[in-house]
């Protein structure tokens, strides 16, 4: 039976999200088929490199594994969970994810599908947050997360399995602590202590691997605690929420807007440093508004009126709030009731769900194919001119010899031998640039590497060891500005260190070109500045962390902000880790022109000689040669056609799905 739930045909034919989704793969899947033929094509007419190769590779990679990832966001018991259901799961005819009064999730929960794993909930235990370790490292040791296999025949043991996430126990307030799950200067925490125990979660984060039809196509879900606990993980502020393409946050209009919810609101997602793309506000359970006696227009106005109210509580457009029932609509969908699922106006939502994140979500795709298909295929189009152009010089030299005698012939052949001589020597100079590089690269990833950043990091953790009895938030922030200068300045070293490089080849360049006739290329810029931001972003959490917690700190506020800067310095090795990889790529994108050209240079030279050669000693009739010239003209002609015809047909796989989207959208 639940064979049937996972096939595409049992998502409504009315679901937007799941149509445009299916548009947004289709498109991706276009445009991964297009830039494979070319690659193919490039391989067969021996146009390849490795370096090009590699780069198609690592095109095609990004393209299949691109992800989708959309965050529930609100304080506890608004329907996150309920909402993700009446979305997501309804087809399975029954409240997949638990949803019930009070706390019920109690650790972030991840629902996405990798089909290399079999179907299953992992849990990160509790216990490790006792080191400071980040759960994302965690991912990378299975061994450290308990796995319940998920039977996809049976609903009811899915559904016992995941109440798993809700699990608690009772621990020693020593304990807590440890865990930084304890506040003491929260009244209501030290009240419900009384016993000496307090209540806390048994896992620290929750991975579903489930074979959805969204999820299959790279959508990952994150539903969430409620936010505003003690001892919310500062990765979900620091990683997980940033990196999520859409955040829902969710209020329930039972309780209107509260002064925590105002809070998460701010502390979550306001301060989002990418514009408010993507950001929705769901107003749930109108249902409670749905009066019998009063009329609909009534029902309708009193929604409107509590929709304005929330706008100007959350300083946003009124049209950006969305009023839903998400459990009367997960009871419509499981019961096939129209109407009623009219009344909760999930439709709506749903629609501003997927015209959010899908075409936001394309934009961003489409700029990473778009730069690298038109990157290499102008640098075979290059390659292309060039030899054109050095065999049209050739076509022009031997024409030349027509009807000329034995000496004109030896005269050219001389003229030829020195040019290649000439060359020669311009090489000579070509391997002394090269190994000045590559002392300049070396000086670039010391400035970039990890060995220097690590010694950073274990400064400032033993640094943090020695304030941290000092209870007071200066010393931790003066600790933690020095450790943002520094990192900073690496970075700006670095961009002094490229524009050295930069410069040196450019220069090259031009003297390659002049003297030799090579190809003008110029060296592709490369720019530091979103590492430079993507820090001061860390930043500025780590002042709002400090923020919040005041000038004096207890212990567990102390440890508490030990482990955010765990969060945050393995958010710094990350912006390294993506220098160093893009600074890779930069390094060979400036050299390998170089090299290609060069070689060419020299093949031709060597043909020249040899065709004239050939031609003196009479071997070859100098007509025979000529035609043979044009010929191989014809085809470099007939292989730049092909070249741009593949560009051609990338550039329409490109710009295609943003018309199906287009369409998609006033269809729906
Ligand atoms: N009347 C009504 N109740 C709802 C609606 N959506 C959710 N609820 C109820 O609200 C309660 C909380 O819902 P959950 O989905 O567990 O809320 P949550 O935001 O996931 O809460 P936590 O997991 O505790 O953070 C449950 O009892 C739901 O049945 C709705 O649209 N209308
Ligand atoms: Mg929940």
């Amino acid at each position: 039976m639940i064979a049937n739930y996972l096939h595409q045909d049992a998502i409504a034919a009315n679901d937007h999200l799941a149509s445009e989704f299916q548009a947004y793969s289709t498109w991706r899947s276009n445009l991964t088929q297009s830039i494979t033929r070319l690659s193919r094509w490039l391989a067969e007419q021996d146009l390849e490199d490795a370096q090009t190769g590699l780069r198609i590779q690592s095109l095609t990679d990004k393209l299949r594994d691109d992800k989708l990832n959309i965050a529930f966001v609100a304080e506890f018991s608004r329907g996150k969970s309920e909402l993700i259901n009446a979305i997501f799961f309804a087809h399975f005819g029954q409240r997949i994810l638990p949803s019930s009064a009070g706390r019920t999730t109690m650790c972030p929960t991840e629902l996405l599908y990798d089909p290399a794993q079999p179907p299953s909930l992992k849990l990160l235990p509790i216990e490790t947050r006792a080191n400071d370790t980040p759960t994302q490292e965690y991912r990378r040791y299975q061994d450290e997360w308990k796995v319940f296999p998920l039977d996809l025949a049976d609903p009811d043991s899915i559904q016992e399995t995941f109440r798993e996430i809700g699990k608690t126990r009772r621990a020693p307030i020593e304990e807590a602590k440890h865990y930084g799950l304890f506040d003491e200067n929260d009244p209501d925490q030290v009240h419900s202590a009384a016993s000496g125990t307090v209540e806390i979660p048994c896992w620290r984060h929750a991975m579903i691997n489930f074979p959805h039809p969204l999820l299959e196509q790279g959508l990952v879900i994150l539903d969430t605690p409620g936010l505003n606990a003690i001892g919310t993980e500062p990765e979900l502020t620091l990683s997980l929420l940033p990196n999520a393409h859409a955040i829902l946050f969710i209020l329930a209009a039972d309780t209107g807007v509260t002064k925590s919810d105002i809070e998460v609101w701010r502390n979550h997602i306001a301060r989002g440093q990418s514009g408010k793309r993507g950001r929705l506000v769901v107003l749930n359970k109108i249902d409670g508004m749905w009066d019998d006696l009063k009329s609909a227009t009534e029902i309708d106005a009193e929604i409107s009126k509590q929709v304005k109210t929330t706008a100007d509580l959350l300083d946003v457009p009124a049209r950006h709030i969305f009023p839903v029932s998400a459990q009367k609509a997960l009871v419509a969908k499981v019961h096939s009731d129209d109407a009623l699922l009219e009344k909760s106006r999930l439709g709506a939502l749903e629609q501003a769900l997927s015209e959010e994140l899908l075409p936001g979500k394309q934009d961003i795709v489409r700029g990473t194919p778009h730069g690298e298909t038109e990157d290499i295929v102008l640098a075979i189009r290059s390659l292309l001119a060039t030899r054109r152009s050095s065999l049209g010089e050739q076509l022009a030299e031997l024409s030349a010899l027509r009807g000329k005698n034995q000496d004109v012939i030896a005269q050219m052949m001389q003229k030829v031998q020195a040019d290649k001589q000439h060359f020669e020597q311009g090489l000579v100079r070509f391997q002394a640039l090269r190994s000045v590089f590559s002392q300049q690269t070396n000086k670039l990833f010391s400035l970039l590497g990890r060995d220097a950043l690590n010694e950073e990091i274990l400064r400032i953790r033993a640094e943090m060891e020695k304030t941290i009895f000092s209870f007071g938030s200066g010393g931790l922030r003066a600790i933690m500005e020095r450790f943002f200068q520094d990192t900073n300045a690496a970075i700006s070293q670095s961009a002094e260190q490229v524009a050295e490089i930069q410069a040196m080849m450019s220069a090259m360049y031009q003297k390659f070109s002049q003297e030799h006739g090579l190809g003008r290329i110029t060296p592709p810029p490369f720019s530091t500045l979103k590492y430079h931001k993507e820090l001061t972003r860390l930043e500025k959490t780590f002042h709002e962390h400090f923020n919040t917690v005041g000038k004096l700190l207890t212990t567990s506020q102390s440890r508490i902000t030990r482990k955010f800067f765990e969060i945050v310095a393995s958010r710094v090795v990350h912006v390294f880790d993506v220098a160093n990889r893009d600074a890779e790529h930069w390094l060979k994108a400036v050299m390998s022109p170089m090299e290609t050209q060069v070689r060419e240079h020299q093949m031709q030279l060597r043909r020249r000689l040899e065709s004239i050669k050939r031609i003196h000693k009479a071997t070859d009739t100098l007509e025979d040669r000529l035609r043979e010239l044009e010929e191989i003209d014809r085809k470099l002609a007939a292989q730049v056609a092909e070249l741009d015809a593949k560009l051609r047909e990338i550039y329409s796989a490109l710009n295609t799905g943003f018309e199906s989207f287009a369409g998609g959208k006033k269809a729906a």
